[in-house]
């Protein structure tokens, strides 16, 4: 299997990888629908929503100043590198990330060696990020690593231009993926020869949709992941295991 999938993936022009928290787990961020994922303790329709925000931004904020706060100690791990690395030294690839996290911009740092643009390995961010702040009335949205203060909601971060509240640059349920990310995520998916998904469960739409995009429109769909996924009957190969294992061995061929 293994043989297999590095010979489909060294031989496609182009290939589409689809990320999501799976891919992160090794680094110590919670999944969603794991175990010990965010939404056992909160459900997404209370925290993760426009309406959740404007009934009770405080709440809101916490969550989100804790992951923000947890990030900070977080470190892309091998499979971030592995994938980045990978990227950098070939062309064709497009990586797409569900992910908050900006994990794969930090290992696209790592590894690129010098002289090379580590944005290169950059993902496009279907959700957005989490180290970004955006307003809730005009178009300011920007990277911002201070800390939140959430004593109050007098306390709480305000748009630098025009005063109103600031909100976590993420796109939460029911809102629109922006545009730009999907049109490039779109293209990828139709282009793919092959189409590599890490770490996703495959619940969430629209993000999950590029991959069955990508295999209606001929591509190989190779799934990493330790548990069940809904890519699973459509997934031509499967390899069972952690990113942060078999992605090294997927890409670089050498152990983890
Ligand atoms: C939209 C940012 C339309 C925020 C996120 C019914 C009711 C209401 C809505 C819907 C509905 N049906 C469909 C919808 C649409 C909804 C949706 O898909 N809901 C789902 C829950 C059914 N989608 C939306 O609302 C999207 N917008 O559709 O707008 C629209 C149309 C017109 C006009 C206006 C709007 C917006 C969705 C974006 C939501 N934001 N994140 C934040 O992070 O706080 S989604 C959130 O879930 C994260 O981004 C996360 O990445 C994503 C998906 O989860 P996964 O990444 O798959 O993570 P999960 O924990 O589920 O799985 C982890 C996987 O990793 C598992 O398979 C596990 O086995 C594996 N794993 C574990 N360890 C490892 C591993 N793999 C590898 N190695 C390991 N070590
Ligand atoms: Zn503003």
């Amino acid at each position: 299997m293994l043989a297999r999938a590095r010979s489909l993936l060294s031989l496609a022009e182009k290939v589409l990888v689809l990320t999501g928290a799976g891919i992160s787990a090794e680094s110590g961020v919670p999944t969603f629908r794991g175990p010990d994922g965010f939404w056992q303790h909160y459900r997404p329709e209370d925290l993760a929503t426009p309406e959740a925000f404007a009934r009770n931004p405080r709440l809101v904020w916490e969550w989100y100043a804790w992951r923000r706060d947890q990030l900070a100690t977080c470190r892309p791990n091998s499979g971030h590198l592995a994938l980045a690395r990978w990227i950098l030294g070939r062309h064709g690839v497009t990586l797409v990330t569900q992910n908050v996290d900006n994990l794969h911009e930090a290992a696209a740092r790592a590894a690129a060696p010098p002289g090379t643009d580590p944005a290169l390995a950059y993902p496009v961010r279907l959700h957005g990020s989490i180290a970004h702040l955006q307003c809730t009335a005009c178009e300011w949205r920007e990277e911002r690593l201070d800390p939140i203060d959430t004593t109050s909601e007098a306390t709480l971060p305000r748009c630098p231009a025009c005063r109103a509240l600031a909100r976590p640059g993420v796109v939460w349920f029911g809102e629109m993926l922006p545009a730009e990310a999907l049109i490039e995520a779109g293209a990828a998916a139709r282009q793919a020869d092959v189409c590599l998904v890490v770490g996703t469960a495959g619940v969430v739409y629209p993000a999950a949709g590029l991959a069955f995009d990508a295999k209606r429109h001929g591509a190989t769909l190779i799934v990493v992941d330790p548990g069940e996924t809904g890519f699973d009957e459509a997934a031509d190969l499967k390899l069972e295991g952690k990113a942060g294992v078999v992605l090294p061995e997927l890409l670089a061929g050498g152990p983890p």
